[in-house]
């Protein structure tokens, strides 16, 4: 099945680590394929599953990564 692609603003990311940490807060979630920061334009672009995992929860990811979804 196809992967559905999203594309996030998040808020907060300042620097090269946050764009890591949203990253890695992204990966660790079992169905998400593809993580794709633009630091520049703070946007964040997720490849996942829907099956596996929803849109809620990747926004819930990165909040609690500590930064916000605009
Ligand atoms: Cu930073």
């Amino acid at each position: 099945m196809a992967d559905k692609r999203e594309i996030l603003n998040v808020g907060g990311m300042s620097c090269e680590m946050c764009a890591k940490s949203v990253a890695r807060a992204l990966k660790t979630l079992d169905g998400v394929h593809h993580v794709k920061v633009e630091l520049d334009d703070d946007l964040v672009e997720v490849d996942y599953d829907e099956s596996k995992v929803e849109l809620a929860a990747l926004k819930k990811a990165v909040e609690e990564a500590g930064y916000d979804i605009v």
